[in-house]
């Protein structure tokens, strides 16, 4: 335990294994885990294997972002506009966090992971918001890393709803229009109680944001890759945290 407490005060800057300093990972780091279906088609399996196998790549990655010491992961993992897929494909991923929870809670809870949801949690098939509500459950009193499920999430939708609540509470007396303000907005957010991600990451070729954390992204910085989402290995992980441990972030100024 000593040389652990000791640690704590050393003044020279940590440098992980990997390269990587500790002192500048992103706090909170977002990823669009996109090219599980195109994974699949190119190795002529149905789609459903892409989605289990980007499944089975999420575990190593949390395990990944939580022994370089990422404090907050939120990974996009059904949007409002997945629906529009097939029935049986969506069925399919539905049944992903049941499968999930199975194998992995017990890693998770040992290892003090938080799970949280962001997104219309209630629209989920009653099965699914089962998992939801034993998850939150059983990592209620973690003190770790926080994995973030962005599930049936859609940015505009949450800004939506979040200027709705104000517009209640304006009506109801309890505010006025002056009051409001980036910070009190930010609070009426599904992810108040998170930092804003300093690094989005989205694989498998697409550049764009395709409507997630929208406002929390504003100052992001962003990372592309051709990667499929199924072979985002650990490697192209610490090439992205590289790759924004050499940026410089103005958050819209200039110093
Ligand atoms: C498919 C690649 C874990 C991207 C990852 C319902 C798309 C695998 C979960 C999960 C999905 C959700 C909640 C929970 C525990 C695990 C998940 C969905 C899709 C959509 F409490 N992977 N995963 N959920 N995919």
């Amino acid at each position: 335990m000593v040389p652990k407490l000791l640690a704590r005060f050393r003044k020279k800057p940590r440098e992980l294994a990997s390269g990587l300093l500790a002192e500048n990972l992103p706090a909170h780091l977002a990823i669009i885990m996109d090219g599980n279906g195109r994974w699949a088609n190119r190795r002529g399996l149905p789609r459903f294997a892409g989605h289990h196998a980007g499944m089975k790549r999420l575990r190593q990655v949390i395990r990944d972002c939580d022994e370089l010491g990422i404090r907050c992961l939120t990974l996009y993992a059904f949007s409002t506009e997945n629906w529009k897929r097939p029935a049986d494909e969506v069925e399919y991923l539905m049944r992903l966090p049941a499968e999930f929870f199975a194998t992995e809670i017990d890693e998770l809870v040992d290892r003090g992971v938080r799970v949280r949801f962001i997104g219309d949690t209630a629209k989920l098939p009653p099965h699914t918001q089962e998992i939801v509500a034993k998850t939150l459950e059983r990592t209620r009193n973690s003190q770790g890393m926080i994995v973030n499920f962005a599930l049936n999430y859609g940015g505009r939708a949450e800004i939506i709803a979040a200027a709705k609540s104000f517009a209640l509470e304006v009506a109801a007396g309890r505010a006025s229009a002056e009051d409001l303000s980036e910070e009190r907005f930010s609070e009426l957010l599904s992810t108040c109680h998170l930092p804003d991600p300093d690094l989005v990451i989205r694989t498998s070729g697409e550049l764009r944001m395709s409507n997630f954390l929208i406002w929390q992204a504003a100052y992001a910085e962003l990372w592309f890759t051709d990667v499929l989402w199924p072979d985002f290995t650990r490697d192209v992980l610490i090439q992205a945290l590289r790759d924004f441990q050499g940026r410089k972030r103005r958050f819209g100024g200039l110093k």
